[in-house]
Parts: C-alpha cells; structure tokens; sequence
C-alpha cells in the first residue's frame, strides 16, 4: 500500500496475514523531524552510562560508541513522537484497523546499533501483555531504510491466528518463543524491507522477531503499539499502567487515547492467555527479559 489511506486489500490482507506493509506512511516533513530527534537521543546518551527510564543500552556502550537497544515511550520524551502519533495520516490506519476508539498501548524506539545490534528473539506481543480481546496491534515506522543486513523485521504470516507459544524458560517468563517449539515455523517467515518511512503493521498475535543489525548502519523502529479501547488490560502484565494509583490511571488513560472515548465495557472474546509471570529476573525491557531469562536465539549462526 503506497500514501495515505488503506484499502479494502490491504485490510483484507491484515486480517489473513496478521502483518502489512504501508509505504510513504509519513510526510517528508515528519519523517525528518523524527530521523533528526532519534539521532539527536542517541548522541546524547553518550554521556549515560546505565539503562534508564529513557535509554536500555545495548553491550559496548560508552560515550565514543553509542549503543543503544532502545529509547524508551519516546512519545513521553519528546513531542514529534506524540505529534506524529496522533496526525490525521496515522489516526486513519488506526481507526481503519481498531475501530473509532484507540488506546496507545505503548510506544519505543528501537535502535538496533550498527554492528551487531542485538537481535529480538522470536515472540507474540500478545504473551508480554494479554487483554479481554485482541484487536491490538504494533505500527513499526521505520526512521533508516531497513534490508536484510541490518535486522529487519520478520514474521510468520497467519501466526495471529495459531496458538499461543509457550514463552517461558525454566520457570520464568522469558519473552520468547523456543526454537524448537513444534508451532514455531521459521521456514514460513517473511523478511519486512523497506525505505526509510515505511511501516510494517503486525498484530499482537503475529509470532515476529529480528537477527542482529550486521551491517554499519543503525536501524531505527519506531513502534507505536494500541489496541482497541474496549480491549483491557490483564493483571500481571509489565507495563507502568499497572503501577498508577485509580486517578493518576485514569488521567494515563485519557491521555493515551489516540482516538475516541475510552470504553469503560471491556468486550471480553475467547483468547488464549497465559499472564506472563513470575517475570524473568530482569524485567525493564524485552531485550533485557530475553537476555535474563536466558531465551535461546533462533538466529545462531
Ligand atoms: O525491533 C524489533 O525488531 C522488534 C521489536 C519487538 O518486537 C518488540 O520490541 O516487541
């Protein structure tokens, strides 16, 4: 799909493949103000030295050599991702995947440093945060062009529709599905490529994941994951949601609609869930939960 709007094809083809591809899905405009705010981020976490509330930095990081796996809910951190969050363009594939009520689950920055940026182990977003139904998805905005050498994204198409793995290892919630798992068929994979202000669209259930960036360029995703306004969230799962006292929630929540009313009647459908506990011993983002509950990688040479 190419400019703004989706069509009946490509609403179609989201609902059979769990996945989409939107080219050109920003203007130009916005596309450089974003790519000039990420690299300004990156610069500027060479003077941080531990994963924080903003930055999850990847292995070899230090002020000559920025590497980051992450800039955390950069929708909070500055307002170009709030901005382009809530612009007509993306409210339009918003509402045409989730209806007119739409909550921003969360948002991040992936960053996948250049040589060797670590990779994202195999996984459905559904088994890290399950709600009453799963009418969820992640846009993933792509800010660098992204190929095969530099960690694209993959996923496994029709997968939303399958079972949910099992993403625990040695009794803790690790974010990823193994390997050897029977239901989880690499060979069906496809690779999402695309230029720089592209976007994939993948659904909760998708089983997706991405191989380490082995090229010099970073690449930079910039997701932004909601789901429809009637879907609630589960107990258990590991968002800051869960921590808010009632009022400072609620004042969260309406500040995380992107679009229409919160619905206050959760549709509660027949889901697979498993709450994602006890969490792995490090739990502040999926690269360090992975890491922590020593997933194995499906991207070993
Ligand atoms: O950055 C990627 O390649 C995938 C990210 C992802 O799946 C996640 O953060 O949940």
């Amino acid at each position: 799909m190419q400019g703004p709007g989706l069509s009946e094809g490509d609403l179609a083809f989201y609902r059979e493949n769990g996945y989409l591809m939107i080219e050109d899905a920003v203007s130009p405009e916005d596309l450089a103000e974003l790519q000039a705010v990420a690299r300004d981020f990156i610069d500027r976490s060479r003077r941080v030295a531990e994963s924080n509330d903003i930055y999850d930095l990847d292995e070899g990081h230090s002020p000559s050599n920025p590497r980051l796996t992450r800039i955390k809910l950069p929708h909070k951190q500055h307002p170009v991702f709030d901005r382009v969050l809530r612009s007509d363009r993306m409210k339009s594939y918003f509402t045409a995947l989730l209806g007119p009520d739409v909550v921003l689950q969360t948002s991040k920055l992936n960053t996948k440093a250049p040589g060797g940026g670590a990779a994202v182990e195999w996984h459905q977003d559904w088994a890290f945060y399950p709600h009453t139904n799963d009418d969820m998805l992640a846009f993933g905005l792509m800010l660098e062009d992204v190929d095969e050498a530099n960690g694209p994204l993959m996923a496994i198409p029709g997968s939303h529709k399958g079972p949910l793995l099992s993403h625990h290892n040695n009794g803790v919630f690790a974010g990823a599905v193994s390997p050897d798992d029977p239901d989880f068929h690499f060979d069906q994979a496809v690779t999402l490529t695309g230029k720089a202000g592209s976007m994939t669209v993948h659904h909760a259930r998708t089983l997706h994941g991405s191989a380490p960036n082995r090229s010099d360029r970073a690449r930079l995703i910039l997701f932004y994951e909601a789901c429809a306004a009637d879907a609630w969230p589960l107990l258990g799962a590991g968002s800051y949601i869960h921590r808010l006292p009632q009022r400072e929630m609620w004042a969260d929540l309406l500040e995380r609609m992107v679009c229409g009313e919160p619905v206050l009647e959760p549709r509660i459908e027949k889901v697979p869930v498993r709450l994602p506990l006890p969490p792995a011993p490090d739990a502040t983002s999926i690269f360090k939960t992975q890491k922590s509950g020593g997933a194995r990688s499906a991207f070993a040479a």
